[in-house]
């Protein structure tokens, strides 16, 4: 049987806590979503790559030195270096989980291979990627700092590169693992009745917008808006799941096929 290509998602906020202003992680989410990336590499049905997201090892940093303007000053030029670093530390603990649980992941830096034009993509050779899929292995990307040939730098969001990669490499299946249940009417933290939206289309999508606020100040690439119109934009045709990743089973759940979260699916 031909095997599925799978895009997971890890949002910053569930392996880190997006709320601090220092890095912290969250250790045991990292290694209960390793142990099921095993299982669900082990079934064999899947080519699996992994995107994580920069939590409070990016944002942070990124929205101190004001990166999302670009890399003119000297003070940002180092602040680059310096949130890349973060990156990196991030990105390094999530591969030793990885690894520790029998994964054959390997970590590609997005800043060595990916380039941006006034905050855009304008480079991403994405043929390596591939080559390690076809040796059954898992590429691991992330969220980073870039260079950007109109602003000096700019920051990729782990979303972007999931929009890309899925539209690019036809993915069959699209997973975002957040912090919340999924899309709902309302913003579930500040309003105690908001409803979870099971399914979004083109039908639905105006009214799902105009229910969403933004309400993390550190965030510097644009929350559940920005992730909903990336896959809008890119991803029609393709099932894409937003589930909440701090839930032991959401993630098994949805590679089988059984509904938690919000779907989307456009045309
Ligand atoms: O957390 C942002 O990536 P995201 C990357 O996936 C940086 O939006 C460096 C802030």
């Amino acid at each position: 049987m031909k095997q599925q290509l799978l895009l997971i998602k890890l949002g910053g906020s569930i392996i880190t806590d997006k709320n601090k202003s220092l890095p912290t992680l969250k250790t045991s989410i990292i290694k209960r979503i390793s142990q099921q990336l095993k299982n669900i590499y082990q079934s064999g049905k899947y080519q699996i790559i992994l995107i994580h997201g920069a939590g409070s090892y990016g944002h942070p940093l990124a929205k101190k030195y004001n990166l999302h303007l670009g890399m003119k000053t000297r003070e940002q030029k180092c602040g680059f270096c310096l949130t890349d670093h973060s990156m990196l530390r991030l990105n390094s603990i999530i591969m030793d989980y990885l690894l520790q649980a029998s994964i054959p992941a390997v970590s590609l830096p997005p800043r060595s291979f990916i380039t941006q034009s006034g905050g855009k993509l304008q480079d991403f050779n994405y043929h390596l990627i591939k080559s390690y899929l076809a040796q059954n292995q898992i590429p691991v990307l992330f969220g980073d700092v870039v260079l950007d040939n109109k602003w000096g730098c700019s920051i990729i969001s782990g979303d972007t590169i999931v929009s890309y990669l899925a539209k690019n490499l036809k993915a069959d299946l699209v997973i975002f693992l957040s912090d919340v249940d999924g899309i709902f009417d309302s913003d579930p933290k500040k309003n105690p009745k908001a409803k979870l939206i099971p399914e979004v289309t083109d039908k639905n999508l105006k009214q799902v917008l105009q229910g969403l606020t933004t309400n993390n100040q550190n965030d510097v690439t644009g929350e559940m808006q920005g992730k909903i119109m990336a896959i809008k934009n890119n991803l029609a045709h393709i099932p894409v799941y937003i589930i909440n990743g701090l839930k032991a089973e959401n993630l098994a759940k949805t590679v089988e096929q059984v509904q938690v979260g919000t779907k989307l699916l456009f045309r």
